[in-house]
């Protein structure tokens, strides 16, 4: 049976799900991560990023995840030789809306790259931004309305694209780029989304943006899944001639390249476009027709669902993508997510076990007391001078401040996602802290909604397995359903399923009320504490 290969190259780490699929059955050979600040301390990140001096930029370096997918299909090898010499196709996910800047060196190269020497050297000097910009740059607010002006407003960008401007959308960081250095924009050859410029170095070729990602930068008409004339013009000049084509998420972009054959040994695999990683996630999560939702508590907080049509919520809260399924569905992002967990549990000098117990032994509710959890600027609602907001919270108190973190968060997801899946009635978690119980527990009694867990925490990876998988099948004239793809790979995992509980779902639809009211009047001034 075929092999499959699905990587997430994510803000924190690059994640790889080995999987094996065909007529004869389905399994999981492994999963493999490498985390970036710990296995490449030379880059210099702070959990996957490096924050610039003026406020707001936030980028990594390129090279970083060259160095990471050299490393990682070097390891793959080393570990599951056998299964890596019958690997059929690989995939990707990517963290989405980032971009890698390559000048017209840095472009040939990528199709003339040496099997003798390791591909960061080679790709050194092929760069012309060496910080890419990723989703948590808020730095871009300017272009945003010049971009949305230059169209002929928010409302025409967000019928034809999906989606109002985002400071962190391409579309944006590329203007800002072309301002901030137009030497260096002037430069570039070529620009790439991360995962299509995984896909590139994967290939040995220029790839194409796949159309669920290429939705996210601002760029994109999502419902001819091409370029939009007006929006490339009011970005930036001469933009039309950097940008790669667009392509369907399922037809092949090649096949490995010479590099990865000669140097690793493995076959010529067909290479299938990259993704983003909350479309890879929905199908990972086994989410491939409208009515659930999937909620991935990562590095941010997403809150994605399937759509059979377009459909726009009017306050332009969220997005919505061409998906990688063929249809549409709509992603609505929080940028405070496990590192604002992270900045709680640290606070107050707890472990993750010692956090999910004072979650556990505080009453749902937390008598009213209330957090607003904008430790950095938040994408959902729209917060660009960060400060956390307590309401009848007393900082002392570890367990309510504990507790108000996470009720906080998903009260706000609750909130801001109703547009996209109304009545929904099952929810699938995941994401790192989608292990905690206690968490889930929450989400339940503040959704009314029951919550099962994904089998695997990668679902992302384990997405772009199957879309590997799934491509695979199409391009051999053996195509299958959605629902024959995910079979067996993302049932959710027995015994973590979280039903709501009527007194707490009672108390919730009340404090959600009084959290939107915290909301409003917190966006209305802006003063903040932390
Ligand atoms: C989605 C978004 C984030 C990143 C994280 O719009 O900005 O979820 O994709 O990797």
């Amino acid at each position: 049976m075929p092999v499959y290969l699905g990587l997430d190259a994510s803000t924190q780490s690059l994640t790889a799900s080995l999987i094996r699929a065909g007529d004869d059955g389905r399994e999981t050979i492994a999963e493999h991560a490498l985390s970036f600040d710990d296995n490449f301390p030379e880059f210099g990140t702070a959990k996957g990023v490096i924050r610039g001096d003026a406020p707001g930029v936030v980028g990594a370096p390129p090279l970083l995840w060259v160095t990471a997918l050299d490393r990682m299909m070097g390891e793959l090898v080393a570990r599951w030789p056998r299964e890596m010499a019958e690997l059929a196709a690989v995939s990707g996910s990517a963290q989405q809306h980032g971009s890698v800047y390559l000048h017209a060196r840095g472009l040939a190269r990528l199709s003339s790259i040496n099997p003798r020497e390791p591909l960061a050297v080679q790709l050194a000097d092929g760069f012309s931004r060496l910080l890419s910009p990723v989703w948590m740059d808020s730095s871009t607010t300017s272009e945003c309305l010049e971009i949305e002006r230059g169209v002929g407003g928010r409302d025409v960008l967000a019928r034809r694209t999906g989606s109002r401007a985002f400071e962190r959308f391409t579309g944006p960081q590329i203007r800002a780029f072309a301002k901030r250095d137009p030497r260096g924009y002037q430069d570039t050859a070529r620009i790439h989304l991360v995962s299509s410029f995984m896909a590139s170095l994967l290939a040995g070729a220029d790839a194409p943006i796949e159309y669920g990602d290429g939705s996210g930068m601002n760029l994109m008409d999502v419902s001819t899944r091409m370029w939009w004339p007006a929006a490339v013009e009011a970005t930036a000049p001469g933009l039309a001639e950097k940008l790669p084509p667009i392509q369907a998420s399922w037809l092949p972009a090649g096949f490995l390249g010479t590099y990865w054959q000669q140097r690793f040994g493995v076959p010529a695999a067909r290479v299938i476009p990259w993704s983003g990683d909350n479309p890879c996630s929905l199908v990972g999560s086994g989410l491939v027709r409208e009515g659930r939702l999937a909620i991935s508590l990562g590095t941010s907080d997403t809150v994605c669902g399937m759509m059979r049509d377009f459909r726009l919520h009017d306050s332009g809260i969220g997005y919505v993508s061409a998906s990688p399924t063929g249809e549409y569905m709509g992603t609505t992002t929080f940028m405070n997510g496990s590192l604002a967990r992270e900045r709680v549990r640290d606070m107050y000098g707890l472990d993750w076990a010692r956090f999910s117990a004072a979650l556990a032994s505080t009453p749902a509710g937390n008598r009213g007391a209330l957090m607003l959890p904008w430790f950095d600027p938040e994408i959902t609602p729209h917060v660009s001078a960060p400060g956390v907001r307590r309401v009848g919270l007393d900082p002392s108190d570890v367990g309510a401040n504990v507790r108000a973190i996470v009720e906080g968060q998903m009260m706000a997801m609750a909130n801001h996602t109703r547009w996209m899946s109304p009545g929904t009635s099952v929810i699938h978690a995941t994401g790192g802290a989608s292990g905690n119980r206690a968490v889930l527990q929450v989400m339940a009694d503040v959704f009314n909604a029951d919550v099962v867990r994904s089998r695997t925490g990668n679902s992302a990876a384990l997405g772009a397995a199957l879309r590997a998988f799934h491509a695979d099948r199409q391009a051999n004239g053996r195509p299958m359903s959605w629902d024959q793809v995910i079979e067996g790979f993302a049932e959710p995992q027995p015994d973590w399923r979280f039903t709501p509980e009527p007194e707490a779902v009672r108390i919730y639809r009340d404090l959600r009320e009084k959290y939107a009211s915290a909301e409003r009047e917190a966006l209305a001034s802006p003063s903040s504490t932390t």
